[in-house]
């Protein structure tokens, strides 16, 4: 069945018809202005829109806080997903709802004005992420980048669909992307925030530098977001920080960090 998903979803990419919105799988938007609203300071830095994040088409959406891999035909890395994907706000097509935003939208073209590139910055031992489609890639390591810009360039789309393997399909796995524009010169886009893709199982509330365990690096993650506004799907409610999902960070979600400590 994803199979065919995924063939009906290449499909749609390669004919180049504005509907990429009408793409199943979930896929994580890259954008800068994260507020929407010009003339403030974040303009110029970028962001990922994950208010499909989990959404999962093979389960009642969002059924999980996670993507739960499935076991596969392949005797190497045989628990697969096929989502989430990578695709960016743009300005010019309408009738794609989930992508078109102006406001979020960055100014020219990729590969020549900027050049966003997503790296990974953790990564469980025995997971990886396959890009199929050309050109063909595996990430396997910290400080390897998806180049989203180029692909975008080559290809001319930026729908990009990524295949995350894991070696099981019990335990906890996780991958932390940033993004960030790697282009040399001129006036560039700010980096994103870390975000974190999970598999398999939640995290205990609290874990927030994912890795399964509860610990300072997670409390300085906390106090990052502490007091923030607006926690919600779109922004994973501030990478879990918002443990209890009320849309605030605060007393109530350290409760349950506490609960979980390592230590
Ligand atoms: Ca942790
Ligand atoms: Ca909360």
């Amino acid at each position: 069945m994803r199979l065919i998903v995924v063939s009906i979803c290449m499909i749609i990419v390669a004919s180049s018809l504005p509907i990429q919105a009408e793409c199943p799988l979930d896929h994580l938007i890259i954008g800068c202005n994260p507020d929407g609203i010009e003339g403030t300071p974040d303009d110029k830095t970028l962001f990922v829109d994950s208010s499909q994040k989990y959404r999962d088409s093979s389960e009642t959406p969002y059924a999980h806080w996670f993507y739960p891999l499935q076991k596969s035909i392949f005797t190497s890395y045989a628990h697969r997903i096929g989502e989430p994907g990578f695709d960016a706000f743009q300005a010019v097509n309408s009738s794609a709802r989930h992508t078109y935003d102006p406001n979020r939208s960055l100014a020219g073209d990729p590969d020549l004005d900027y050049r966003v590139t997503v790296e990974v910055i953790a990564l469980s031992p025995g997971l990886r992420a396959v890009h199929k489609d050309y050109p063909q890639f595996t990430i396997d390591a910290v400080g390897q980048a998806i180049d989203h810009s180029a692909i975008h360039s080559l290809r001319g789309d930026s729908h990009v669909h990524i295949s995350y393997q894991a070696t099981d399909g019990e335990n906890l796995h996780w991958i932390t992307f940033r993004v960030f524009d790697s282009l040399e010169d001129g006036d560039r886009y700010e980096p994103s925030e870390p975000f974190t893709i999970v598999f398999n199982t939640e995290p205990p509330a609290g874990d927030l530098v994912v890795d399964g365990l509860v610990n300072i690096a997670d409390l300085a993650e906390l106090s990052h977001y502490w007091l923030a506004p607006e926690s919600s799907r779109r922004n994973d409610f501030y990478e879990r920080a918002d443990a209890n999902r009320d849309g605030c960070v605060n007393l109530h979600d350290f409760a349950r960090m506490a609960a979980n400590w390592s230590d």
